[in-house]
């Protein structure tokens, strides 16, 4: 097993991206967020990727936060540092093209449920544990855990995440919105990438269309947000696969997309 911070996986359109420090549970050091950064930008410009799956290696543990080791000898500057780092993987992350898709094998705590928080979605093993244990330490979320927490789940359910500290386990993330759906643990990844390769036969430039405007429109008033989906929605009658998705309809065929 290679003993690089990220594994990189590239199953035709499906890239699987692994964070690989299982003996720590996958905590997240510099070393993981610059590799997941570096990586993050090549995916932004590959546009044969139709959707990202992220994962943690071993058996225990999607990512069980930021590392507490490396943590504990910084000063504010250096927090801030690592704050900004967390910030921009997560940022650039969220505002990949295609669909990120967060597989919970274990542990989401901390960083780890930040990290997911970046990804549209989020399914988990029923072994799953999600939380915001920072306060625990003295700290408070540091990877936007404050901000992306409270717009997917609503700010009393954040607050209650937060404030408190504790771990949830996979069914009630799912009551709450923090995932998905639940599998059980041996069958997360045959689920997880079904489901992408779902997303990746759909037609591409739809399925960008429609997380950007998703995404846009979040931090919009309604308004503004419906005029998003409008332009978005008519852009797309100029595109070969919007023809080719109806007439393949109408002529009760599959639909061959060709991404443009
Ligand atoms: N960091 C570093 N090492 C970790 C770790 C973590 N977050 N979580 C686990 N490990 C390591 C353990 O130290 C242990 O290492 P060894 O002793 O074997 O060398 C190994 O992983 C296995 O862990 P355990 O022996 O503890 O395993 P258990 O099954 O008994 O317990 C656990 C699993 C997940 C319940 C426990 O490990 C645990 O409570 N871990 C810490 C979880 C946690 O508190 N996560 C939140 C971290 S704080 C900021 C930027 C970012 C953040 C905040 C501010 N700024 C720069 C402002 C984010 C903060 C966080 O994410």
């Amino acid at each position: 097993m290679s003993d690089a911070p990220l594994l990189v996986a590239r199953d035709e359109g499906i890239v699987t991206l692994t964070v690989n420090r299982p003996k720590a549970l996958n905590a997240l050091n510099r070393a993981v967020l610059e590799a997941l950064r570096a990586e993050v930008a090549t995916l932004a410009a590959d546009r044969a990727v139709r959707a990202v799956i992220l994962t943690g290696a071993g058996e225990k543990s999607f990512v069980a936060g930021a590392d507490i080791a490396v943590m504990s000898e910084m000063g504010p500057r250096e927090a801030l540092d690592f704050a900004e780092l967390g910030h921009a993987t997560l940022d650039a992350l969220s505002a990949l093209p295609m669909p990120v898709i967060a597989a919970v094998n274990g542990f989401c705590l901390g960083g780890g449920c930040e990290l997911s928080l970046a990804c549209d979605l989020v399914y988990a093993a029923d072994n799953a544990k999600f939380g915001q244990p920072e306060v625990k330490l003295g700290l408070i979320p540091g990877f936007g855990g404050t901000q992306r927490l409270a717009r997917r789940v609503g700010p009393m359910r954040a607050a209650d995440l937060v404030l408190s500290g504790r771990m949830i386990g996979a069914d009630e993330a799912k009551a709450i919105g923090l995932c998905v759906e639940v599998f059980p643990r041996g069958e997360l990844m045959g689920q997880v990438v079904e489901r992408a390769r779902t997303i990746a036969a759909m037609g591409p430039v739809a399925v960008r269309a429609a997380k950007a405007v998703q995404a846009r429109g979040v931090e919009a008033p309604l308004a503004t947000a419906n005029a998003f989906e409008r332009e978005a929605f008519a852009g797309l009658f100029a595109t070969h696969d919007a023809k080719e998705g109806m007439g393949a309809f109408l002529a009760r065929r599959d639909a061959a997309f060709e991404d443009r």
